[in-house]
Protein backbone atom coordinates (compact mmCIF):
# COMPACT_ATOMS: atom_id res chain seq x y z
CA UNK A 1 0.00 0.00 0.00
CA UNK A 2 1.18 3.80 -0.77
CA UNK A 3 0.47 5.77 2.50
CA UNK A 4 0.63 9.15 2.35
CA UNK A 5 0.64 11.27 5.21
CA UNK A 6 -0.37 15.04 6.04
CA UNK A 7 1.80 17.09 8.47
CA UNK A 8 -0.68 20.23 9.36
CA UNK A 9 0.52 23.37 11.13
CA UNK A 10 0.64 26.55 11.07
CA UNK A 11 4.57 27.18 10.02
CA UNK A 12 4.17 30.47 10.68
CA UNK A 13 7.69 30.47 10.65
CA UNK A 14 8.78 26.78 9.52
CA UNK A 15 11.69 26.30 12.14
CA UNK A 16 14.76 23.55 12.30
CA UNK A 17 11.78 21.20 15.35
CA UNK A 18 9.39 21.48 12.30
CA UNK A 19 11.52 20.65 9.76
CA UNK A 20 13.21 17.33 11.85
CA UNK A 21 9.14 15.83 12.06
CA UNK A 22 9.43 16.15 8.29
CA UNK A 23 12.72 14.39 7.50
CA UNK A 24 12.06 11.77 9.87
CA UNK A 25 8.31 11.37 8.65
CA UNK A 26 9.50 11.39 4.95
CA UNK A 27 11.66 8.15 6.06
CA UNK A 28 8.48 6.44 7.02
CA UNK A 29 5.61 7.34 5.06
CA UNK A 30 6.03 6.71 1.15
CA UNK A 31 4.29 10.85 0.23
CA UNK A 32 4.51 13.51 3.01
CA UNK A 33 2.74 16.46 2.23
CA UNK A 34 3.28 19.75 4.88
CA UNK A 35 -0.36 21.21 4.76
CA UNK A 36 -0.28 24.84 5.94
CA UNK A 37 -3.74 26.15 7.01
CA UNK A 38 -5.01 28.95 5.39
CA UNK A 39 -7.78 31.14 7.32
CA UNK A 40 -6.21 30.60 10.88
CA UNK A 41 -7.81 31.87 13.86
CA UNK A 42 -4.59 33.28 15.04
CA UNK A 43 -3.47 36.49 12.90
CA UNK A 44 -0.39 34.91 11.41
CA UNK A 45 3.14 36.79 10.76
CA UNK A 46 3.66 35.32 7.19
CA UNK A 47 1.36 35.22 4.56
CA UNK A 48 0.33 31.71 3.01
CA UNK A 49 2.02 32.01 0.21
CA UNK A 50 5.55 33.34 2.31
CA UNK A 51 4.66 30.56 4.75
CA UNK A 52 4.88 28.11 1.73
CA UNK A 53 7.91 29.55 -0.18
CA UNK A 54 9.93 29.05 3.10
CA UNK A 55 8.84 25.30 3.48
CA UNK A 56 9.26 24.69 -0.24
CA UNK A 57 13.00 26.51 -0.12
CA UNK A 58 13.65 24.18 3.07
CA UNK A 59 12.29 20.73 2.11
CA UNK A 60 13.99 20.69 -1.50
CA UNK A 61 15.60 17.84 -1.60
CA UNK A 62 13.09 15.47 0.00
CA UNK A 63 11.90 13.99 -2.89
CA UNK A 64 8.69 12.59 -1.06
CA UNK A 65 7.92 16.12 0.22
CA UNK A 66 5.64 18.20 -1.26
CA UNK A 67 3.92 21.46 -0.25
CA UNK A 68 0.31 22.76 -0.27
CA UNK A 69 -2.46 24.73 1.85
CA UNK A 70 -5.45 23.99 3.07
CA UNK A 71 -8.44 26.25 4.16
CA UNK A 72 -11.07 23.82 5.09
CA UNK A 73 -11.52 20.88 7.74
CA UNK A 74 -8.07 18.75 7.78
CA UNK A 75 -10.64 15.81 6.94
CA UNK A 76 -12.08 17.22 3.89
CA UNK A 77 -8.83 17.77 2.77
CA UNK A 78 -7.19 14.79 3.35
CA UNK A 79 -10.27 13.09 1.87
CA UNK A 80 -9.36 15.07 -1.50
CA UNK A 81 -5.58 14.07 -1.10
CA UNK A 82 -6.62 11.05 -0.57
CA UNK A 83 -4.29 10.73 3.04
CA UNK A 84 -5.17 8.47 5.37
CA UNK A 85 -2.69 9.27 7.98
CA UNK A 86 -1.89 12.30 9.90
CA UNK A 87 1.66 13.24 11.35
CA UNK A 88 1.93 15.54 14.47
CA UNK A 89 4.72 16.37 16.38
CA UNK A 90 4.29 16.35 20.02
CA UNK A 91 6.77 18.46 22.32
CA UNK A 92 5.95 18.82 25.94
CA UNK A 93 2.62 17.16 28.17
CA UNK A 94 1.27 20.38 27.00
CA UNK A 95 0.68 19.96 23.55
CA UNK A 96 -0.77 16.32 24.72
CA UNK A 97 -4.23 18.20 25.76
CA UNK A 98 -5.36 19.37 22.48
CA UNK A 99 -3.74 17.39 20.23
CA UNK A 100 -5.63 14.09 21.78
CA UNK A 101 -8.56 15.97 21.35
CA UNK A 102 -8.13 16.74 17.87
CA UNK A 103 -6.95 13.35 17.51
CA UNK A 104 -10.21 11.91 18.70
CA UNK A 105 -12.24 14.43 16.78
CA UNK A 106 -10.17 13.85 13.33
CA UNK A 107 -10.62 9.85 14.09
CA UNK A 108 -14.80 10.54 15.12
CA UNK A 109 -14.87 12.26 11.51
CA UNK A 110 -13.03 9.81 9.35
CA UNK A 111 -12.46 6.14 11.26
CA UNK A 112 -9.88 5.33 8.13
CA UNK A 113 -7.84 8.72 9.44
CA UNK A 114 -5.17 7.64 12.07
CA UNK A 115 -2.93 10.28 13.86
CA UNK A 116 0.73 9.23 14.27
CA UNK A 117 2.81 10.77 17.00
CA UNK A 118 6.42 11.99 16.82
CA UNK A 119 8.29 12.49 20.07
CA UNK A 120 10.45 16.14 19.16
CA UNK A 121 14.18 15.47 19.15
CA UNK A 122 15.42 16.52 22.95
CA UNK A 123 17.47 19.29 21.46
CA UNK A 124 14.19 20.70 19.98
CA UNK A 125 12.24 20.50 22.50
CA UNK A 126 11.89 23.88 23.56
CA UNK A 127 11.29 25.28 19.88
CA UNK A 128 7.52 26.89 18.81
CA UNK A 129 7.17 29.25 15.99
CA UNK A 130 5.45 31.81 18.74
CA UNK A 131 8.99 31.92 20.50
CA UNK A 132 11.12 32.30 17.59
CA UNK A 133 8.79 35.65 16.60
CA UNK A 134 9.15 36.43 20.12
CA UNK A 135 13.20 36.69 20.03
CA UNK A 136 13.36 37.96 16.73
CA UNK A 137 10.99 40.92 16.95
CA UNK A 138 13.62 41.95 19.91
CA UNK A 139 16.57 41.27 17.18
CA UNK A 140 17.69 38.32 19.10
CA UNK A 141 19.61 35.26 17.53
CA UNK A 142 17.33 32.71 15.42
CA UNK A 143 19.98 31.36 13.11
CA UNK A 144 20.21 27.94 15.60
CA UNK A 145 16.24 27.67 15.61
CA UNK A 146 15.26 28.49 11.75
CA UNK A 147 16.71 28.10 8.22
CA UNK A 148 18.76 31.03 6.51
CA UNK A 149 15.81 31.93 4.35
CA UNK A 150 13.61 32.42 7.04
CA UNK A 151 16.49 34.13 9.35
CA UNK A 152 16.22 36.47 6.96
CA UNK A 153 12.45 37.20 6.05
CA UNK A 154 12.75 37.48 10.01
CA UNK A 155 14.82 40.20 9.88
CA UNK A 156 12.52 42.26 7.16
CA UNK A 157 9.38 41.96 9.09
CA UNK A 158 10.69 43.51 12.10
CA UNK A 159 12.63 46.25 10.62
N1 LIG B 1 9.26 19.56 17.77
C1 LIG B 1 8.34 18.67 17.36
N2 LIG B 1 7.14 19.01 16.84
C2 LIG B 1 6.89 20.32 16.72
C3 LIG B 1 7.80 21.32 17.11
C4 LIG B 1 9.04 20.89 17.67
N3 LIG B 1 9.94 21.79 18.11
N4 LIG B 1 7.23 22.53 16.88
C5 LIG B 1 6.02 22.28 16.36
N5 LIG B 1 5.80 20.96 16.27
C6 LIG B 1 4.59 20.28 15.77
C7 LIG B 1 3.34 20.67 16.52
O1 LIG B 1 3.16 19.87 17.66
C8 LIG B 1 2.29 20.37 15.48
O2 LIG B 1 1.99 19.00 15.43
C9 LIG B 1 2.98 20.75 14.17
O3 LIG B 1 4.38 20.70 14.45
C10 LIG B 1 2.60 22.11 13.62
O4 LIG B 1 2.83 23.11 14.58
P1 LIG B 1 2.33 24.60 14.34
O5 LIG B 1 2.47 25.34 15.61
O6 LIG B 1 2.98 25.16 13.13
O7 LIG B 1 0.80 24.43 13.93
P2 LIG B 1 -0.56 24.42 14.80
O8 LIG B 1 -0.38 23.64 16.04
O9 LIG B 1 -1.03 25.84 14.92
O10 LIG B 1 -1.54 23.60 13.79
C11 LIG B 1 -2.87 23.32 14.12
C12 LIG B 1 -3.62 22.67 12.94
C13 LIG B 1 -3.51 23.52 11.70
C14 LIG B 1 -3.00 21.32 12.67
C15 LIG B 1 -5.10 22.52 13.39
O11 LIG B 1 -5.58 23.74 13.85
C16 LIG B 1 -6.02 22.03 12.25
O12 LIG B 1 -5.94 20.87 11.86
N6 LIG B 1 -6.83 22.94 11.67
C17 LIG B 1 -7.67 22.69 10.51
C18 LIG B 1 -9.16 22.81 10.79
C19 LIG B 1 -9.65 21.55 11.44
O13 LIG B 1 -9.71 20.48 10.86
N7 LIG B 1 -9.99 21.68 12.73
C20 LIG B 1 -10.43 20.57 13.53
C21 LIG B 1 -9.25 19.80 14.06
S1 LIG B 1 -9.84 18.49 15.11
Amino acid sequence: DYTVAVYPGSFDPVTFGHLDIIHRAANVFDKVIVAVLNNSKKSPLFTVEERKQMLEEATRGLTNVEVDSFGELLITYMAAKQANVIVKGLRAVSDFESEMQMASLNHKLNDKVETFFMMTSPQYSYLSSSIVKEIARFHGPVSDLVPAEVEAALRVKFT
